[in-house]
């Protein structure tokens, strides 16, 4: 047929278009070497075009190595076949040239898990990675180091190096370039546009970096996340890429969208030659402190808004994409950013608690079309006749190898809630034209609400010629035939439910057409050759058409039918499996005829697999499956569900208040003096002493201040300045007598007269959290803006304080190293070990939730529980506070030792934090500690229960169960 070109034209065309001589990476093919090269069209390796379908996740963001594996198999699941990880550096670096890569910070494993599983990783170490992270990233020493960041400071230059020259070590084991891993890719910095420092400066910046990075040995590519700005001359990496968030960061308003960018030329001519590349493109939108909740965020960035946008940067040409963030995790410790609380979900499309949400359907649909078709990888923009109605839009592309064509269409009006009917005026070159698609007689192509299609035409796959459908194509494959003694092709495609379809294939003379599910018209046009099958997307059909050269099943679902569609590719060919929760991967054994799945189910249900030839038995999971063969050529069968977990109440909780260091009587004598005169951090504001806990090498969480004076007795108050940041918060005693609380900026607080000791020794404690370290987005060193107490004045008298300070225990050599340094900061329960498992509660007194304390201070309530989750299923936990808004306290919660939440009563949102298994003990006793500051006679804590938040029966639990996390 006339869809396929010449055999020259072809070879002339790929010789154009394969961009081995395009590619920087020389490492020598064979021996498991492999070439990454690209052209303006796509990434290839060895010469094979790949189209760069790619999920953000943050191994830090999920201490549990375990998880990391059964996250990155969801992905791989849903067809992504790349993960981009930002490395941080902060979190291997407790102190300058000391690094850990073990537990969960073991990045060897990670990458070893990657490859396991199947994905290509994107490495982006930074140094600066933003990534709403305390300091972008940056380690807290690095906020003492004299140098401005993200130049060529040569302090700073030579403090980055020893970053890379750490974590490439690690990388370079892993590059696909040497075959011995998943790393594609390298980034290098990020953002670095729109800074406060010149384009010179930052090239020059980058290009050491490069430097160094290739001096480490490796040899991947490099890529930009600039958003295009340095695509050549000096710093410039070898793939620059976009990062765009159309709908930015307003949860609250969740409903309201921005539109799609009308000109969708501008990515292509930003990136003349190479292929345009979204190294982050918006999954999902990060929250603040007294936000709106990450669900609002997953609406706001909701399927609809993921099939339009993504499918657009698809017209655009992208055949890089890499989705902020699939699995966005937690901030557990003191990882946050000032302004960002515990749960980074990010209303990603796999959900904190690792659960699929719909979105995560909907990035399967895309993610399958484009793994399975291949014209996508070369196209060029097509013009096209405008659909029949002016509110919809369409855009076109052919891969000028094979002539395969790619609609899409949309509202002119992107963010149109519209329900719009059209026609389509096709030109398939040599296949012919169709003026009015869809042709059958009172059907419409309808374009729902907040809706695109991306359709595709004149396009040969397997033995088949779809001239083409107004049904999106999911995914197709050659499979066994029902008969088991042949193969056939199976298509699958969906569409809106209730939406008409209309779907043409050509053959060389009228095939057979039976069907075997569904409600589907066949008609045939002996002039065109053409098949015109045309139905309602309704559950799902089924046809049979044989007269090809291969018999083709079509599978024809509804949304949801369509989306209950799992593809595992295997040596042997490609399984398609329906109906479970998830289908994680499967193998085919010739010999015996085995299909091994393996999977989760959420409930008990079906399984249908279409599987290669020869397949005659199932397992799941390890289990036999009985299954019986279909008309289909598929097998089907029954699998059971999880058991039914409850989780036990909370009770019997000990307390205790401690905040010893409000009083006089306190020995303080091995705290560090606080007496530094002066400092190197460039937004000091000469007032001395410099009270910055980081400058005493205290970087995170809480940090208490005792400031000593001999009182003359004419001292009537101090007034105090702060930098705690929006909701960071510091309490103040005189020889402990609470005088108040206080937040950012300067406040006076009054002497009680008898409170004073005139002649004697007189403490003034403080007790300051800040919220975090900014980034340093705009590269002015923002990140070492100072935290906590930054100035104390006494009124009444001249006499001055002499300070001391405390914060996490050990500091910059945590003492703590397994959970290291962002788990702690320096409340004396957890410089005491209050915070970990152990029998230290024995002698607390009782308390019921709710509890009152009226004195403002810390105090400490614990709690354990057992937990009996049946071997093999999943059972994702979370933590939940209830308490009325209007108490006046915040709290650290941990669980088994591990920070695993900040909570403030009054300001929210989150009141759920997620325990992920591993710290969390599935099959035996697990601790709660929870610190309750209380900020005036509000304090105390309210209800805290376990809250259930899925029950699957998979392989997941028992890989925690192998103790493959440390506690
Ligand atoms: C982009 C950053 O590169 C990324 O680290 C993260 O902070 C993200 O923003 C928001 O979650 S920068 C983009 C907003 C231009």
């Amino acid at each position: 047929m006339a869809i396929r070109r010449p055999l020259l034209a072809l070879v002339l065309a790929c010789l154009l278009t394969t961009g081995l001589l395009a590619g920087p990476v020389h490492a020598e093919s064979g021996a498991g070497r492999h070439t990454v090269g690209y052209d303006r069209y796509s990434l290839t390796i060895d010469g094979k075009r790949i189209f760069l379908w790619s999920g953000e996740f943050h191994y830090w963001r999920l201490p549990g190595p375990a998880l990391w594996r059964d996250v990155l198999e969801k992905m791989k699941a849903a067809g992504f076949n790349a993960v981009s990880i930002y490395f941080d550096w902060g979190y291997h670096s407790p102190r300058q040239g000391v690094y850990d890569f073990t537990g969960v910070r073991d990045v060897d494993r990670l990458l070893d898990i990657a490859d396991q599983v199947g994905l290509y990783v994107i490495a982006r170490p930074g140094p600066y990675i933003n990534a709403e992270t305390d300091s972008g990233g940056f380690p807290g020493w690095l906020t003492t180091l004299k140098g401005k960041a993200r130049s060529t400071d040569p302090a700073y230059l030579a403090a980055a190096n020893e970053w890379l020259g750490r974590i490439d070590r690690i990388l370079a084991r892993h590059q696909v370039t040497d075959g011995r891993g998943p790393v594609l890719l390298y980034q290098v910095e990020n953002e670095l546009y729109n800074v406060k420092q010149s384009e010179e400066e930052s090239r020059a910046y980058l290009s050491a970096l490069e430097k160094k990075i290739r001096s480490d040995g490796i040899t991947v590519p490099f890529t930009g996340a600039n958003d295009a700005r340095f695509t050549s001359g000096t710093g410039a990496a070898d793939l620059e890429g976009y990062t765009v968030y159309p709908q930015s960061f307003n949860c609250a308003e969740p409903g309201k969208w921005k539109p799609v960018p009308d000109d969708y030329g501008q990515y292509r001519a930003g990136l003349p030659d190479t292929p345009v590349n979204f190294a982050e493109f918006q999954g999902g939108a990060f929250d603040q402190w007294g936000g709106a909740g990450h669900e609002n965020c997953r609406t706001l960035t909701g399927p609809d808004f993921e099939r339009v946008f993504e499918e657009a940067n698809i017209a655009a040409g992208a055949t890089m994409q890499n989705f902020y963030m699939t699995y966005g995790g937690t901030n557990w410790g003191w990882l946050a950013t000032d302004f960002d609380y515990t749960s980074y979900d990010y209303g990603a499309a796999i959900d904190e608690a690792r659960r699929l949400t719909p979105k995560y359907t909907e990035q399967k649909f895309l993610g399958y079309l484009v793994q399975s078709v291949a014209p996508l990888r070369t196209t060029d923009p097509l013009t096209t006749a405008p659909p029949d109605n002016a509110a919809v839009r369409m855009d076109a592309r052919v891969d000028p190898n094979t002539g395969t064509r790619f609609y899409v269409v949309r509202h002119a009006d992107s963010t149109s809630t519209a329900d719009d009917r059209t026609h389509l005026a096709l030109d398939l070159g040599a296949v012919g034209r169709y003026p009015s698609v869809p042709s059958a007689p009172g059907t419409d192509l309808t374009l729902a609400g907040r809706d695109s299609k991306l359709l595709v035409a004149a396009y040969r796959f397997g033995g088949q010629e779809l001239v083409y459908s107004t049904s999106e194509l999911m995914t197709q494959g050659t499979f066994a035939q029902p008969s088991g003694t042949g193969e056939q092709d199976i298509a699958v495609l969906y569409g809106r439910h209730g939406q008409d379809g209309e779907t043409v294939l050509r053959y060389a003379s009228q095939p057979k057409v039976t069907v075997l599910s569904g409600s589907v018209r066949a008609s045939w046009d002996a002039g065109r050759h053409d098949l015109r099958l045309d139905y309602e997307h309704d559950g799902l059909a089924r046809v049979l058409v044989h007269g090809g050269t291969r018999d083709l099943l079509l599978l024809i679902g509804d949304d949801q039918a369509a989306g209950s569609f799992w593809r595992v590719d295997t040596s042997t060919g490609p399984i398609l499996a329906r109906g479970p929760y998830l289908v994680r991967g499967g193998s085919v054994s010739g010999h015996s005829g085995e299909v091994a799945l393996t999977g989760d189910t959420d409930q008990a249900g079906p399984l249908e697999i279409f599987a290669p030839q020869g397949a005659r038995s199932v397992r799941w999971n390890g289990r036999p499956v009985r299954v019986t063969p279909t008309s289909s050529g598929s097998l089907s069968g029954e699998l059971a569900g999880p058991r039914p977990v409850s989780l036990p109440a909370l009770t019997n909780w000990r307390y205790r208040y401690e905040t010893p260091e409000a009083q006089p009587g306190f020995d303080d004598s091995a705290w560090r003096a606080a007496d530094h005169t002066t400092t190197d951090n460039p937004y000091w504001d000469g007032k001395a002493p410099v009270l910055y806990p980081d400058d005493y090498g205290f970087h995170h969480g809480d940090t208490w201040y005792r400031g000593h004076f001999t009182a003359t007795g004419g001292q009537t108050g101090i007034t105090l300045s702060a930098t705690v940041t929006d909701h960071g918060a510091y309490a103040v005693w005189l020889n402990g007598h609470y005088l108040g609380s206080g937040g950012d900026g300067s406040k006076h607080f009054d002497f009680p007269a008898s409170a004073l000791r005139p002649g004697a020794d007189n403490v003034v404690s403080v007790l300051a959290e800040n919220m975090g370290h900014d980034q340093d987005r705009a590269a002015d060193d923002s990140y070492r803006e100072p935290r906590g107490l930054t100035g104390a004045e006494l009124t009444g008298s001249a006499a001055t304080l002499k300070w001391r300070i405390q914060g996490d225990q050990g500091g910059e050599k945590p003492a703590d190293p397994v959970r290291g340094p962002y788990n702690n900061g320096g409340l004396y329960g957890e410089r005491a070990g209050w915070y970990l498992p152990g029998r230290q509660d024995a002698g607390w007194p009782t308390v019921s939730l709710p509890h009152a304390e009226p004195t403002p201070g810390v105090g400490w309530y614990r709690t354990t529980f057992r937990l009996n989750v049946p071997k093999g299923q999943d059972v994702p936990v979370g933590l939940r506070i209830d308490d009325d808004a209007a108490r006046h306290y915040r709290a650290l919660v941990f669980v088994n030792g591990w920070q695993v939440g900040r909570y403030i009563n009054d300001v929210g949102p989150q009141h759920v934090f997620q325990v992920p298994a591993g710290i969390l003990r599935t099959d035996g006793e697990n601790t709660i500690a929870i610190a309750a500051w209380g900020l005036d006679g509000s304090g105390g804590l309210g209800d805290v229960s376990l809250v259930r938040e899925g029950d699957y029966a998979g392989p997941v639990s028992d890989s925690s169960r192998r103790k493959e996390s440390p506690r």
